[in-house]
Parts: C-alpha cells; structure tokens; sequence
C-alpha cells in the first residue's frame, strides 16, 4: 500500500527548507529532479520510462508523487517495483519544500535519484523552489506550440525542455519553431523530442544522458 503525506503549508519559510533540502541531499549523494507540466501532459508515462533507462544503467531512482488526492501514480509506480510515495495536498496547487522533505525522508534512497512529479499545473509550481538540482518541464504537443508565450514564469525557471507526445506533432499540427522560439526568448534550456507508445519510445535515452551527466556532477 501506498505511503501518504498529507500536505500542511507552512506560509513564508519555503525558502530556509529548500536550503536544507539541498545540504541533505548533497550529503546523501542523491539527485532530485522537478517534473512539472500540465495535467495529462505524459508525466508519469514519460517518467516511467526514464526509470526504466536508467535502471539499466545501474541508477536507482525512485519517484515521489504530487496530487491533489488520489495514490494511483504511486500505485503504477510501486507495482513496477520503484520506490514511490505519494503527497496529496487535498486542494493546494503546488508542493512545497516542507512537505518534500517529510516525504524523501520516508523514501529511504541515498545514492540515487529522486523525481519529484509535481501537481499537474503550469503557474503554482514555479513559485516553490524544493532544492531540488534539476527542472523539467514536460510540455506536450497537443497542449500547443503557443505554452512559452503564456506560461512565462515556468518557461523562465526550468533547466530542460521535455516535448512529449512527438508522434502526435503532425496530427495536432505543433510547430516546433514556433515553440522554440518562444521558449529562447526566456531560457537557453536545452529541448528534448519525446514519445512513450507502449514499447515503442524515442527521446527518452537523450534525457537520460542528462540526468546521468548531472548525477554523476553531484
Ligand atoms: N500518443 C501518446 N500518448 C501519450 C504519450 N505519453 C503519454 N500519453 C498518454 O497521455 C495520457 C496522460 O498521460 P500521463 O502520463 O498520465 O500524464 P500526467 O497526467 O502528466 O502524468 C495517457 O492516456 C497516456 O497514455 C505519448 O508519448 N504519446
Ligand atoms: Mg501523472
């Protein structure tokens, strides 16, 4: 069974619980990796098969849960053998530094990387530094081209861009300039082609390089 925090927010200390975040997960010798993007966006879909890549390099990961309610990705997650827990904030948009921390402390992982999938939400998100070392959006193509143009504050403060959905590009008719440059005016975070159907995946060995390169850094 799934193990639960429920999120009480502590108002205007996000900040000092972050920093220690940071120094704990620098002595534990472990990445944490911000997923946001939208709901639906491919989140978990994207993130399990990530894991998977990475497992075969030999990197443990495991996967910490944003939700309003529910445990269902924490369940997906712990059927295919991953460490998971699950936060639901019952009503609040976004996670916060605190309540992270209360989560990886029962996640139990050290020497490894720990991926955050955030509330499905393209503006709270962003306002909540976790200590984490790496952002990641996911942005989906059927979601539109347009998403950097109107979601400035996320577009600004991610690391990398994970396009998903890619085998749909032509069917949605998602310009990837368009996207682009939406994107260069704000942030030089690098861009990521993926898709995830069934066994059929692409892009997703790119993204594991970078989170390799960047663990390997801590
Ligand atoms: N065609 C296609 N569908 C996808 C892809 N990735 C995810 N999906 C579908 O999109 C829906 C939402 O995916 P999910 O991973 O649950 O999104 P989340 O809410 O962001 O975690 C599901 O029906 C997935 O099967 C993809 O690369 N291509
Ligand atoms: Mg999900």
């Amino acid at each position: 069974m799934a193990d639960i925090v429920i999120m009480k927010e502590i108002h205007g200390r996000n900040e000092e619980y972050a920093e220690s975040n940071r120094r704990k997960l620098s002595e534990d010798h472990v990445l944490m990796v911000n997923i946001m993007g939208a709901p639906g966006a491919g989140k978990t879909t994207f993130l399990k098969a990530l894991c998977g890549e990475l497992k075969k390099r030999g990197i443990i990961s495991g996967v910490i849960e944003g939700d309003l309610y529910s445990t269902i990705d924490t369940d997906s997650f712990i059927n295919e053998g991953y460490r998971s827990l699950q936060i639901n904030t019952e009503g609040e948009c976004h996670i916060d530094a605190n309540v992270v921390r209360q989560g990886y402390d029962r996640l139990g992982i050290t020497d490894g990387v720990v991926f955050i999938e955030n509330v499905g939400n393209l503006i709270c998100p962003a306002e909540f530094d976790l200590g984490e070392g790496l952002r990641i959006i996911t942005a989906s193509t059927p979601e539109g081209d347009d998403k950097p143009y109107k979601y400035v504050p996320m577009y600004s403060y991610v690391d990398a861009v994970v396009l998903t959905k890619c085998d749909l590009k032509e069917a949605v008719g998602f310009d990837t300039e368009y996207f682009t440059k939406g994107l260069r005016a704000l942030n030089d975070a690098p861009v990521y082609e993926t898709y995830v159907k069934g066994d059929n995946v692409s892009g997703i060995g790119e993204v594991a390089d970078l989170i390799e390169k960047k663990y390997k850094e801590i």
